[in-house]
């Protein structure tokens, strides 16, 4: 039986018990010893050498040689945070999962972001899919939901997997490029394998260079099951929803941002829960009864084709919030192990084919990475009680009693003991499965344009212009000009304006080939139809000695009180007087940050501006100018305004009345890019 469960973070709880406080403690070696000296090793002599003997040196430096355990083969660049999940009401129609039955029940959550390609110290910013794997610490046990902040997959089958990901690492011969796949290995398998189609588009598209961690979507890709206790089973795909909306960086700002602040995603990510602003997402669900599996164009088990919520809607049934962060990247983050085959019972498994080699391949990578006894970590323990007959591997944690480790057994009355299904226990759903043995795909996975069109012809002018622009962008950087012509030809199945437009860009013209006749769009997947708010997005405020410190005072209570973050950037750091004499902290100087770090900017200026300040102010404004976002300006500082000629221009806004301005800047700040400028 289980045992009672409560309603507070029990993850938190048990993560407790294995905290070390180092502060005002004696320092010792891992034995427990006092160390009086940990500056100078022991020595024969005080120009040495240094004696075998010394234990601690030698305890001290072994350990450092093994600091280090293998990066993840991908997603090696990561970062995670705590937090809870709600469901909103009882799902118990569609599933037993016990996490989705009492909507007063607060399950732990632990969810990793990751990126693909680089590797633990890539650049953040880089072009990438953001892994979004969520570990739930159910009552009956982890399941974990390792998605992807893209709901279609670049293969069908999970064998292609490790060929896909050769390609797009860095090339073996010089390990060129780092986290990038502007290269020709990557492209030269996307055009051999051209079920990859739909999924270039939306690496192209603007959601693999998003603004932040807490404002992408995230999708479990694959298809899984939903079973209810009386055995009924659905078809389901899993949604993550971002409440502040879906953002991103534009191209240009991203490259910029790798070099300001390779740390980007993560610091905003910790210091927005440090602040006490938890990001939250909708989980949706989308569900195809069983009898419906065949009637679609597409085939349901098709890890390359997503479900159009147009045909199959999103139906939002709790909310996640992330509301912690880690006391120890390496022990949490790093040793988290998410597994895509942790289910519990009420969920289950497909046959698709993508899934199923998952299934195989995370256990099996995180017993090399991380070691046999993983699950015994801290950070991967079930919040729920363990009992079983596997024993000892290497460094094991849990100390089993008694004599009997086997099954059946009569000298312990045959326990630990199995759970019928009707007991809790988890039951495979026993789908009927028939066919020869063969090495094949369906042909009903044969399609691999139609939906690379609906997405086409889903998107914004704007965000076609970026597409384009992103594959000239990485067909430029690819030396081989038969590859560049074998991906022109393919985007010409899709699109014959797309597949122009990037050739034009490399001279190249796309061959005479079918074009998809799709003519639907789904405007669920255009960015643009997304949530604007303002919440915690970043105003950088350029202030130069003697600025007007009451009017700045007024805007900026408004500005916070609206949900902005205003950053006062000056000169120099420190302090800085405004007009009556008062000091304000400058947060950062025109040395250490960047126009690229801002969601906007507020020119206060000054009424005798020194030079320096005048020239960086503009390269300031004429950048995020460039980058489509709001500006505003106190009277001061509009004729700076108007000698670069962009006062009265859309987003850029003049403040003649604190409160007047406040607020439409603070609208501008929600629309936070004027297209319109293009
Ligand atoms: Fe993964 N993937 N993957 N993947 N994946 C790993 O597991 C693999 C795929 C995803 O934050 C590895 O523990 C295969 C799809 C995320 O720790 C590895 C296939 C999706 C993470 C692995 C796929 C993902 C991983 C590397 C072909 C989206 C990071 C380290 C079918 C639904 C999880 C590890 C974290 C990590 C294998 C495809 C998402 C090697 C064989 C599709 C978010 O096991």
């Amino acid at each position: 039986m289980n045992e009672p469960f409560n309603n507070e973070n029990k993850k938190t709880e048990q993560l407790k018990s294995f905290i070390r406080d180092n502060t005002g403690k004696p320092l010792t070696s891992n034995e427990g010893i006092k160390i009086s000296d940990d500056e100078n090793s022991l020595k024969a002599g005080d120009r040495g050498p240094t004696l075998l003997e010394d234990f601690l040196f030698r305890e001290k430096l072994a350990h450092f040689d093994r600091e280090r355990i293998p990066e993840r083969v991908v997603h090696a660049r990561g970062y995670g945070a705590h937090g809870i999940f709600q469901v909103y009401e009882s799902q118990e129609e569609l599933t037993m999962a016990h996490f989705l039955q009492d909507p007063s029940l607060k399950t732990p959550v632990f969810l990793r972001f990751s990126q693909v390609a680089g590797s633990r110290g890539a650049n953040e910013t880089d072009r990438d899919v953001r892994g979004f794997a969520t570990k739930f610490y159910t009552e009956e046990g982890n399941f974990d939901l390792v998605g992807n902040n893209i709901p279609i997959f670049f293969i069908q089958d999970s064998i292609k997997f490790p060929d896909l990901i050769h390609a797009v690492k860095p090339e073996p011969d010089n390990e060129i490029p780092q986290g990038q796949t502007a290269h020709d290995t990557f492209w030269d398998f996307i055009t051999s394998n051209q079920e990859s189609a739909a999924m270039t588009l939306w690496i192209m598209s603007d959601r693999t260079i998003p603004r932040s961690f807490r404002m992408i979507e995230g999708f479990g890709v694959h298809t899984f099951r939903l079973v209810n206790k009386h055995g009924k089973s659905r078809f389901v795909k899993f949604h993550w929803k971002p409440l502040l909306g879906l953002h991103s960086l534009l191209w240009d700002e991203a490259q910029k941002i790798g070099g300001v602040d390779p740390d980007f995603h993560r610091r905003d990510l910790w210091e927005n829960i440090e602040a006490g602003n938890y990001p939250e997402w909708e989980l949706g669900i989308q569900v195809i009864e069983e009898e419906d599996e065949y009637n679609f164009t597409f085939d349901i088990l098709d890890a390359t084709k997503l479900w159009p919520e147009e045909l199959v809607p999103v139906r939002k049934i709790g909310k996640m919030t992330l509301n912690r962060n880690v006391d120890n990247v390496f022990a949490e983050t790093e040793q988290v192990a998410l597994h895509p085959g942790n289910i519990v019972r009420g969920i289950d498994f497909t046959n698709d084919p993508l899934l199923q080699g998952r299934l195989f391949s995370y256990t099996d990578t995180q017993i090399y990475r991380v070691g046999t006894n993983f699950q015994q970590l801290p950070i991967n323990r079930p919040v729920c009680p363990v009992h079983n007959n596997q024993r000892d591997g290497n460094a094991r944690y849990v100390i089993d009693q008694g004599k009997v480790a086997y099954h059946n057994n009569s000298l312990a009355n045959n326990t630990p003991y199995t759970v019928p299904g009707t007991k809790g226990g988890f039951v495979t759903y026993p789908s009927l499965v028939h066919g020869y043995k063969v090495r094949a795909t369906a042909p009903s996975f044969d399609d691999h344009f139609s939906q690379a069109k609906l997405f086409w012809n889903s998107m914004s002018p704007v965000e076609k212009h970026h597409i384009i622009d992103a594959y000239s962008f990485e067909l430029g950087k690819v030396n081989s000009i038969e590859i560049r012509q074998k991906l022109v030809n393919m985007l010409a199945h899709i699109d014959r304006v797309l597949a122009t437009r990037v050739g034009e860009n490399l001279t190249l013209q796309p061959a005479e080939v079918p074009e998809s006749t799709v003519t639907e769009s789904s405007p669920a997947l255009s960015m643009m139809n997304t949530r604007y708010l303002t919440n915690t997005l970043k105003v950088g405020v350029l202030v130069d000695e003697g600025f007007a410190g009451e009017e700045t005072r007024e805007v900026l209570e408004m500005l916070i009180k609206n949900g902005l973050k205003p950053v006062i950037i000056s000169v120099r750091n420190g302090m800085i007087r405004d007009d009556k004499g008062d000091q304000w902290v400058v947060n950062a100087s025109f040395l250490t940050t960047s126009p690229v770090l801002y969601d906007g900017l507020y020119l206060v200026g000054s009424e005798n501006a020194d030079p320096y300040f005048i020239n960086r102010a503009r390269a300031f404004i004429v950048e995020s100018y460039n980058h489509f976002k709001p500006i505003g300006s106190s009277p001061l500082g509009e004729k700076l305004l108007q000698e670069l000629g962009i006062a009265g221009k859309p987003g850029v806004v003049t403040n003649h009345s604190a409160n007047v301005f406040s607020k439409v800047f603070t609208e501008a700040m929600a629309k936070q890019r004027f297209w319109d400028r293009y």
